[in-house]
């Protein structure tokens, strides 16, 4: 039977509609109606043998350089051709229904598949890094291009073996967009965190900060994840379906 999609708590959107500052934590579960799997949904086929921690390390990938390589490289091959979904284009409709109002809004998201930046969102936080970038992994050097049959490329400087440019379990996030992150949590009326187990660190504490402050706090999600601080409201819902319902509410898109 087909889940309904709950309608949007009156509440909520009447924190939204007046709110200063929103901030809003996406995780893989937005991308998943763009057909890109989740990131504990990414190992099936040739890739259910590992664990994701067990891949998304400099340590797989000094032991398994090709293997590493290549599950990026298909992960890549299939953001380039996913398409933003109706949650990505609400989150857009809402940055810019905020921003003409002089109001903030700062999207943070665990995602490396760009779909926030496709769609046409103006303030994207990448905490993760991007699928598209790549770097040497000896020389940190960026490459602006490489050769795909590589098994990994190597660096035009150092000769050294290229790598995703995403931060790996046990790497330290970019320093500036993680601060930047924080601020965001520390600062909004509203916080959104959609789409994500909430089990990745440090990203699973900006919706606890925004909590300890005051914000009012949505957790939208398929399955109930059991979080340290309860969110105010809890919806369980596809992204795709309870976003847009949510944002033509609070921008009276539809009203008379
Ligand atoms: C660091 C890039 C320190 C790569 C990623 C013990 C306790 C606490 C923390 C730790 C610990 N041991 C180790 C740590 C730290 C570790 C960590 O958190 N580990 C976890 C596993 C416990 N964190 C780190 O290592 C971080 N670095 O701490 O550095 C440091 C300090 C000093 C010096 C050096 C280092 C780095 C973490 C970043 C790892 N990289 N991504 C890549 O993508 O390959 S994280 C990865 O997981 C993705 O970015 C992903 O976004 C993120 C979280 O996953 P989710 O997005 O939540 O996706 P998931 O599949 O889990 O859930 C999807 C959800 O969507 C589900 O709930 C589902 O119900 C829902 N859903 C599905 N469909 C829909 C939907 N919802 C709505 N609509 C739908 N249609
Ligand atoms: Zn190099």
């Amino acid at each position: 039977m087909a889940s309904t999609t709950p309608a949007p708590d009156a509440r909520l959107i009447a924190a939204l509609r007046a709110a200063r500052d929103v901030m809003v934590l996406t995780g893989a579960g937005i991308s998943a109606e763009s057909g890109l799997p989740t990131f504990r949904d990414a190992l099936t086929g040739y890739w259910a043998t590992f664990r994701p921690e067990d891949l998304a390390t400099p340590e797989a990938f000094e032991r398994n350089p090709a293997t590493v390589w290549a599950w990026y490289a298909e992960r890549r091959l299939k953001a380039r051709s996913a398409l933003p979904n109706p949650g990505h284009l609400a989150l857009v409709t809402l940055e810019r229904w905020l921003s003409v109002r002089d109001r903030r809004f700062t999207l943070v998201t665990q995602n490396v598949d760009g779909l926030h930046v496709t769609a046409g969102q103006a303030n994207v936080i990448e905490l993760h890094g991007s699928l598209q970038k790549v770097k040497c992994f000896r020389c940190a050097e960026p490459a602006p291009t490489w050769d795909e049959t590589g098994k990994p490329p190597r660096c035009a400087h150092c000769g050294g073996p290229l790598r995703p440019d995403v931060v790996w379990f046990g790497e330290m996030l970019p320093v500036a967009a993680l601060n930047a992150a924080r601020a965001a949590a520390e600062r909004c009326d509203v916080c959104l965190s959609i789409g994500t187990s909430g089990m990745v660190e440090p990203a699973a504490s900006l919706p606890r900060i925004a909590a300890q402050r005051g914000a009012t706090t949505l957790t939208l999600n398929l399955d109930v994840t059991d979080r340290a601080t309860p969110p105010r409201f809890e919806v369980r819902a596809r992204a795709g379906a309870f976003l847009p319902a949510l944002v033509d509410a609070v921008c009276g898109i539809g009203a008379a």
